[in-house]
């Protein structure tokens, strides 16, 4: 339909037109013929603009019919062989039964209507009742699920992957007896430890030495894994004890499940887990041990669904919800978690052909490359949400040690062609000898913390590790100061030694300071215990496989001495509460890290090089030995190390 010219266009109104005798005094009687014609041409134009008005504007009811959004629901509806017009997409309706009709029509819609608002209605409350990360996860898990169906639809077998030479995986047997029989001590106390466990704490995590029972920490959530078992898998293995190696896997076979609805540590169980059986698969060649460290790696990939990238500490293994330590500062994860992924993450890939688990832990190290570091020094705290650092808090002890040791060994475990982590371990070092490193008052090399600017004269038992690591990456170093770190990681082992002498169980207690007189020693009652940590006996080993120096097996048998009689019981092995008391108490926990590192370091100790020998082999932060990928002719997507 056009617009007829009179039509007013910006909605101004045109004077009246008044037709009249008043209109035109002067001209009553004596109109010409041309006036008449032009008047007569605007009537007739008036007049066919109100005729077309009246037929052919949309009529109203149309418009609240479009209103509801139903045009498509009831145009189809409409019978126009009974009277109904359609006018360009237009209809006009018919009268009687049909007005009818279409009325039942339009009220049965309605209900349908109703209905469905009311189910969505359900639905919202039901949703809002969850958080908005389970919502997220929700949502993630579907789209895994399609993901996974469709990779089932076109499943390829798996490239074939060339097995690492294994070597060195059943020797090391001492030609000293002197030494034999320290060894042999050591493998019956790890049987003691193991045949406890087996008899009182069977399928749990933990055990109870002093009441006999299970136990579990909430890194495990309420799940029952089994932890000691897995834990404790490849220490069996390397000493021979392949009955109960044999028990273990038959227990992982038909018991370790990870569908729990638990919420666990997804460092820990990286570590302890998937380290742990991916260990085992290694040494034993069992199968059964890569499909569940894949099952299980498949499972903690929904930590990572964050807005960075950044995995959550802690993920519910049915649902994939993950959630931070409430302890963190501003909702962080911790960097001695997140960073502490790269090994087992690389080699499930290797393993399985998939890239997810290596593109995961790149994406972590390309971000961490690109924040600026105050000092040059990595704060322990990481907003998974925003990418920005938490409090400026930086330790080589607990929340930062292992980031720094799988710098190192990722370029260790690449056969040394990943130079991108030597380069990161490299510079990450050298900030902190600069900020952190210090010589106390009696000659004691130490490594404090810094906090907001503030070096805090106090070191972890955690942080004794770091003479190991510097040992193991003397070779290598920046500028050749192989000499230098050799000589750092001694000083370090001295003073850990020296925290463990001063004590009155000859053993290390939590944390020791350098302040106001004292030295290597603990002042606060809460950092008086032991519990069964491994990290002064792992920087013996490694310092005794650089230097042979016999004092490292000396000390070493110090401690073995300790362990057995402060902390055996008669169901197994306890922490103590205080090392500086004559009569310590228990704390009732057999820890699994005692049987996967703190025993197997001590029987390496005892035993020749060749067994587990470094050149072939880089053990994980919970001391499980994974091969060196010499991946040259190979390709872990996109990396250029591993080409
Ligand atoms: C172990 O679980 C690992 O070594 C971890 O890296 C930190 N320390 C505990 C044992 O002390």
């Amino acid at each position: 339909m056009t617009t007829p010219a009179l039509l007013p266009l910006s909605g101004r109104r045109l004077p009246p037109l008044n037709l009249g005798a008043s209109a035109f005094p002067h001209h009553r009687a004596t109109l010409r013929l041309s006036e008449k014609f032009i008047l007569l041409l605007i009537l007739s134009a008036f007049i066919t603009l109100c005729f077309g008005a009246f037929f052919f504007l949309p009529d109203s009811s149309k418009h609240k019919r479009f209103d509801l959004g139903l045009e498509d629901v009831l145009i189809p509806h409409v019978d126009t062989s009974k009277g109904g017009k359609n006018l360009g997409g237009f209809l006009i309706h018919g009268q009687g039964h049909d007005e009818h009709r279409h009325r039942e029509e339009e009220e049965r819609l309605r209900n349908k209507i109703r209905a469905d608002h009311e189910k969505a209605l359900e639905e919202a409350k039901e949703k809002l009742k969850k958080s908005r990360d389970e919502i997220q996860a929700e949502i993630q898990t579907e789209k895994n699920k399609v993901m996974q169906e469709l990779k089932k639809k076109d499943s390829k077998p798996l490239p074939p992957v060339p097995l690492p030479n294994l070597i060195g995986i059943n020797s090391g047997e001492p030609a000293d007896p002197d030494i034999r029989e320290k060894r042999n001590k050591v493998k019956e106390m790890m049987k003691h430890a193991w045949d406890n466990y087996r008899q009182y704490g069977w399928g749990h995590n933990e055990l109870k030495p002093i009441a006999r029972k299970g136990h579990s920490t909430n890194i495990f959530g309420n799940s029952q894994m089994g932890a000691t078992i897995v834990d404790a898998l490849d220490t069996l293995y390397i000493m021979g004890l392949h009955d109960e190696f044999r028990e273990g896997q038959e227990w992982i076979d038909k018991n370790l499940d990870f569908s729990v609805n638990s919420e666990v540590s997804v460092f820990e169980v990286n570590i302890r887990f998937i380290g742990g059986l991916l260990a085992a698969y290694y040494l034993s060649g069992q199968e059964v041990f890569k499909i569940k460290a894949v099952q299980l790696a498949g499972k903690l990939l929904p930590a990572f669904n964050t807005p960075t990238g950044i995995p959550w500490a802690m993920v519910n293994l049915k649902s994939g919800v993950g959630r931070n330590w409430g302890w963190a500062s501003a909702g962080s994860s911790i960097l001695a978690e997140f960073g502490t992924l790269h090994m087992e993450f690389v080699h499930l890939s290797y393993l399985t052909g998939d890239p997810v688990y290596y593109n995961k832990v790149m994406h972590i190290r390309k971000l961490l490359q690109k924040m600026d570091r105050p000092n040059g020094l990595y704060p322990n705290y990481l907003n998974p949400r925003t990418g920005r650092w938490g409090q400026h808090h930086t330790s080589v002890g607990g929340l930062g040690d292992s980031f720094y040791e799988y710098l190192l060994k990722a370029w260790l475990m690449s056969d040394k062609m990943d130079t991108e982590a030597r380069k990161m371990y490299d510079d990450a070092i050298e900030a902190i000898e600069k900020h952190l490193i210090r010589k106390s008052n009696g000659g004691l090399t130490f490594i404090g913390e810094w906090k907001n600017g503030h070096l805090e004269r106090k070191m972890g038992h955690l942080t004794c590790f770091a003479g190991g690591m510097f040992a193991l990456g003397a070779d290598g170093s920046r500028d050749d100061k192989a000499g230098h770190y050799l000589q750092l990681g001694a000083e370090i082992a001295h003073t850990c030694h020296e925290s463990y002498d001063r004590t009155t169980l000859k053993l290390g207690p939590e944390a020791f300071k350098f302040d106001g007189g004292v030295e290597a020693v603990a002042v606060r009652q809460n950092e008086k215990y032991y519990i069964l940590r491994p990290e002064v006996i792992e920087t013996y080993w490694y310092m005794w496989r650089f230097t042979h120096d016999p004092k490292y097996r000396q000390w070493g048998w110090e401690a073995t001495q300790a362990i057995d009689k402060y902390c055996r019981v008669s169901g197994g092995f306890s922490g103590v509460k205080d090392v500086y008391s004559s009569s310590p108490t228990y704390d009732d926990v057999q820890q699994s890290f005692f049987l996967a590192e703190t025993l197997k370091y001590l029987y390496l100790l005892f035993s020749n090089d060749d067994l587990l020998p470094l050149d072939n082999w880089v053990f994980n932060t919970e001391a499980h030995p994974l091969p060196v990928l010499h991946l040259a002719n190979t390709t872990l997507s996109g990396n250029p190390a591993y080409r």
